[in-house]
């Protein structure tokens, strides 16, 4: 009798003792888990905090730069900020570039009177150049027109609901300006492997943003501006050009090509291109201990040439 006593005692002492072990190990995860977060939000609000002192100075030096008749890779808000250690542990490299060298995806609509947006058939023209020039399909212009457009007819080659809806799972068109690039792979089929290929020509600014600024212009971009040449005397061809031969030219000072030769006095080029640009990316890496942080921000200067950022990312573009 007395034996089996002693067994349930050891029993219920084991139990008891594996039950507190369970709990301690718990509440240890559990603590080291809430340090742990504790330290990546600090890092991140601290990063957040530096990369805000960094849109600062993009800020001014971008202010400063506003006189300027053009926006060119040798302005002063051109010059990467190196790595550099702003307090110990933590260092800070910045680089402000150009926006508006790129063709802006959102000008694929144009204003009409009820204030919704019509396609633009010159924009399209110009998309559909751009991407012959990259080797894609021209299909997606129209499929990113019909994204972007807020009625639901589609245009050739375009889609509607009916095209989104009946994907897995199915969804519907945005019928609104994107805010960013990576909102093309909303459209079925489009891919990371084309996204990739059409980022360094596209952007996704405010519609309002109409021209582009052919001194930062890829030579794709400035190439297929020439879908709206009536002449097409336009025989220069930039998107041949080795991509950092036309940077050697441009370091070189001025701008290159001046506006005046992309437009070759034709009306559509010349409403559609200029010399200096209103939004600019701001991309600043933020390293704290182990931890890095990239910031994206578009900054944006006004007529008065004051500049303020407008939109903030983390880790993408
Ligand atoms: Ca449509
Ligand atoms: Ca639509």
């Amino acid at each position: 009798m007395r034996r089996r006593q002693s067994g349930v005692a050891l029993i219920t002492s084991l139990i008891v003792l594996a039950i507190a072990t369970a709990l301690a190990v718990s509440i240890g995860y559990d603590s080291t888990m809430t340090a742990r977060r504790s330290v990546a939000s600090f890092s991140l609000e601290q990063s957040v905090a530096i990369a805000q002192g960094a849109e600062a100075l993009a800020a001014h030096v971008l202010d400063e730069d506003s006189k300027g008749s053009t926006d060119t890779p040798v302005d002063s808000w051109a010059t990467p900020v190196p790595p550099l250690e702003v307090v110990p542990g933590v260092s800070i490299e910045a680089q402000v570039f150009d926006e508006q060298g790129k063709f802006n995806l959102n000008t694929l609509l144009k204003p009409d009177t009820t204030g919704a947006g019509v396609v633009d058939a010159d924009a399209l023209a110009v998309f559909t150049r751009l991407l012959e020039l990259l080797d894609i399909e021209t299909r997606w212009a129209p499929l990113l027109a019909d994204w972007l457009d807020t009625d639901d007819r589609p245009e050739s080659e375009g889609g509607e609901d009916s095209l989104y809806t009946s994907q897995t799972p199915p969804y519907r068109p945005a019928n609104l300006p994107i805010t960013t690039v990576s909102e093309l792979e909303q459209l079925p089929g489009f891919g990371r492997e084309r996204y990739l290929k059409l980022l360094p020509h596209v952007t996704a600014l405010p519609p309002s943003a109409a021209t582009i600024n052919v001194c930062t212009a890829s030579g794709h971009v400035l190439d297929a501006l020439n879908a709206l040449s009536q002449k097409n005397t336009n025989a220069v061809e930039y998107s041949r050009m080795d991509p950092e031969e036309l940077a050697r030219v441009r370091a070189g000072g001025g701008c290159f090509p001046p506006k005046t030769v992309v437009a070759a006095n034709e009306q559509k080029i010349t409403d559609r291109t200029g010399e200096k640009s209103q939004f600019f990316q701001l991309r600043t890496w933020v390293r704290i201990g182990e931890a890095e942080f990239a910031l994206y921000s578009l900054m944006y200067r006004n007529n008065d040439g004051r500049t303020r950022p407008v939109m903030r990312t983390f880790g993408t573009e």
